[in-house]
């Protein structure tokens, strides 16, 4: 028995995947549902739900729906809004940067060094600026590591260095020349009003007024780094989420010995 409202069979709805318009999915496809949230500086009443539904119309949210509404403070109310997202995007069109060596183990990497470098490579990391979160550079550098994958400190041919958080730019170029170091990382969690931006482009001002940009390798992370954002900003290269010790090892060493800098 197959009557009434549940009678959905799968070939009303649309199920071509149309790459050169790829639209959110919600459960169907091409459904475009979406949700969202965000604050508006009003009070929790029907006016405000109101200008949050015609927000989201304007942001090419079909039919809105205001699931939930909640006071902050008197004058700041916190929605999530659902609704269906009218626009779509070409998928085939996108073209993204991304560092494209083969991630080698940290004993391939102590390996390459020895055979390619013939001594330790000097890494120099922190957290740089006004910037307190130290817990990313530390995946990266600290003996232990992150997520099953050690730190740049366990390297038998990498002599790591963690200068820990809040290092002024000057501070951190003044200890990478005393330490001669090879390679330099910068991590950046705080993206507020783009302070990554100011302060990672400060860096590479300062190096290059002082003629150091060509003798290190340059590299920043961060949950909100790219390596195209990287890139654009004279770095070498950009590391985010999910990438490990191991990743930048293998980039930082095969860099060096492209460049000449492995002697
Ligand atoms: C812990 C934490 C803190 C701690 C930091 C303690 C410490 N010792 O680090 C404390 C409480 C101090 C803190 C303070 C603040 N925080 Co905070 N914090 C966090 C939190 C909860 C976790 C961050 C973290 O440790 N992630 C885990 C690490 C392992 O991940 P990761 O950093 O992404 O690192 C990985 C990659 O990005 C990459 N990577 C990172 N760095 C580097 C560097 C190199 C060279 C390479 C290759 C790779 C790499 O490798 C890592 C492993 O894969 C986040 C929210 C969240 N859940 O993410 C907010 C968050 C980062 N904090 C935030 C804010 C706003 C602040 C404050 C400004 C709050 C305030 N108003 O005072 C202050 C900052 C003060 C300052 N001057 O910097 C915001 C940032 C928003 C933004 N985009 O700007 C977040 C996102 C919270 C939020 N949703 O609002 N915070």
């Amino acid at each position: 028995m197959s009557s009434g409202l549940y009678n959905t069979s799968a070939r009303n709805f649309d199920t071509t995947l149309d790459l050169t318009h790829l639209r959110a999915y919600g459960d169907t496809m091409n459904d475009g549902k979406v949700q969202m949230s965000f604050t508006l500086p009003v009070k929790n009443d029907d006016k405000g739900q109101e200008a949050a539904k015609q927000l989201a119309k304007k942001m090419g949210i079909d039919d809105p729906n205001v699931v939930h509404a909640q006071s902050l403070d008197k004058e700041f109310t916190f929605y999530i809004v659902y609704g269906s997202c009218s626009h779509s995007v070409d998928y085939t069109e996108i073209h993204v940067q991304a560092v494209e060596e083969e991630t080698m183990s940290m004993e391939e990497v102590n390996d390459y060094i020895r055979e390619n470098i013939g001594r330790k490579v000097v890494m120099v990391g922190a957290s740089t600026g006004t910037d307190a979160h130290t817990v990313g550079i530390d995946a990266i550098m600290n003996r232990k590591g992150f997520a099953g994958h050690y730190g740049l400190e366990r390297y038998e041919m990498i002599e790591a260095y963690n200068l820990g958080a809040q290092v002024p730019n000057e501070e951190f170029v003044q200890k990478a020349v005393e330490l001669n170091a090879d390679v330099l990382l910068v991590s950046q969690t705080v993206t507020q009003k783009d302070i990554h931006i100011q302060n990672l482009t400060e860096l590479i001002e300062l190096l290059e007024a002082e003629g150091l940009r060509s003798k290190f390798i340059v590299i920043c992370g961060g949950p909100r780094i790219s390596h195209e954002l990287a890139k654009e900003l004279g770095y070498d290269a950009g590391f985010g989420q999910h990438k490990y010790a191991d990743d930048v090892a293998t980039f930082a060493v095969t860099e060096m010995v492209k460049r000449g800098l492995n002697k």
